[in-house]
């Protein structure tokens, strides 16, 4: 039997439902079931899972355990492939095997060489119809952090920039300028919620005085880890980062040794030092996201200023773009945006446009290399 609609609308609600504990699963993907049965002619979900936050348990098991008996000749939608492997918990193919599920739906094979088709035999094995590659667009991009990582070894970069409408992103020496309104405020932190990291160069920090938080209601629980890069150890430590450090986790990844007093102190202020090695640009950022990636953050969201947009950017290391255009025009002394909708950089592709009140957002994802 191959996929029908309602295998769309059901695996279209699994990728949204996985979207719950993204950015909370570590270095597990945040991965949905649904088990769906027949009640007569109408279908039931009879047990939800996710990866739950810290990674485990799989949502194979706690779908399965939701279900109870009601689990057996279930059809299982799964936005990753069970997994085959015996890690800290027994593989969850084998677990829907046992719990009598007859078909399995897929979006998308797991990368991991543990699994990596293996778990599909083993539901084959057992006499289980499955399909895969269903959504696997939509899947993965909402994985894209877990796929990165295992593809390339580093975290999935995305740079997201506010641009007034003549492409400037803000005036220097004035602080933080409002340049979009309350709704693309939310999507923002909404991102912010659904990441791992959120960094920023020090002039920026300087500049604008920011707390990087998530501020949406009821979720500031969600805040990623911030990290500043500051080679020179410039972030005061009254400032709005600094001050929060106890409370959400704040990384500094400086070129400076550790021997000097200002380390010391942003140490003893809370303060995640992350020593780093230098380049011609400043702070060496294949090498930066080689550590972040070992410290279990598999996405980062590069929010400004416009020079640590463009080390990125130089570097190849932006595998996604959000672009947030506002009405408000900022003139001629503003800051100059590194890039807009009519000057992206060579390899990245428009994938969607949405509009927020006054605002438009535009989504870009890097192909190729
Ligand atoms: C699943 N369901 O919900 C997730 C899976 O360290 P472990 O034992 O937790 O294994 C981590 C791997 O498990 C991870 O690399 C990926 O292959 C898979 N994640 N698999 O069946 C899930 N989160
Ligand atoms: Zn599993």
């Amino acid at each position: 039997m191959v996929a029908t609609e309602f295998d769309n609308r059901m695996m279209a609600a699994a990728i949204r439902y996985s979207y719950r504990n993204l950015g909370q699963t570590g270095t597990n993907p945040s991965v949905t079931t649904l088990l769906v049965r027949n009640d007569g002619d109408v279908p039931v979900i009879v047990g939800r899972g996710i990866t739950a936050i810290g990674g485990r348990p799989h949502a194979e098991t706690q779908a399965i355990a939701e279900a109870g008996k009601l689990a057996v000749g279930s059809t299982a939608y799964v936005t990753l492939e069970p997994c085959a492997h015996h890690g800290s918990t027994p593989p969850c193919a084998e677990a829907l095997v046992a719990a009598g599920v007859t078909r399995v739906v897929s979006a998308t094979t797991d990368p991991d060489a543990r699994v990596s088709g293996r778990g599909y035999q083993i539901l084959r094995d057992a006499g289980i119809a499955v399909e895969t590659d269903l959504l696997a667009g939509p899947a993965q991009y909402a994985m894209a952090g877990y796929l990165m990582q295992r593809a390339a070894g580093r975290p999935h970069v995305t740079l997201k920039m506010a641009l007034s409408s003549d492409n400037k992103i803000g005036r220097a020496g004035s602080g933080q300028v409002f340049i979009t309104g309350p709704g693309s405020s939310a999507i923002a932190h909404t991102q912010r919620a659904t990441s791992d990291a959120i960094l920023i160069g020090v002039g920026t920090a300087l500049e604008d005085n920011p707390s990087l938080n998530c501020r949406l209601p009821g979720m500031a629980a969600r805040s990623p880890t911030r990290i500043v890069l500051d080679s020179h150890l410039r972030l005061p430590l009254d400032s709005a980062l600094v001050r929060s450090a106890h409370e959400i986790p704040l990384i500094i990844a400086t070129t400076q040794l550790p021997d000097s007093d200002t380390y010391k102190r942003l140490s003893l202020a809370g303060c995640v030092m992350m020593a780093c090695e230098e380049d011609a640009q400043g702070i060496a950022l294949p090498e930066l996201l080689d550590d972040l990636a070992g410290r279990g953050i598999s996405t980062v969201v590069v929010e400004g200023g416009a020079r640590t947009a463009s080390s990125f950017l130089k570097a190849g290391l932006v595998d996604r773009i959000g672009l947030f255009e506002g009405q408000a025009e900022i003139g001629p002394q503003g800051l100059d945006a590194p890039l807009n909708p009519h000057n992206m950089p060579k390899g990245f592709k428009l994938m969607s446009t949405r509009v927020f009140g006054d605002d438009t957002y535009r989504e870009y994802q890097r192909f190729g290399a």
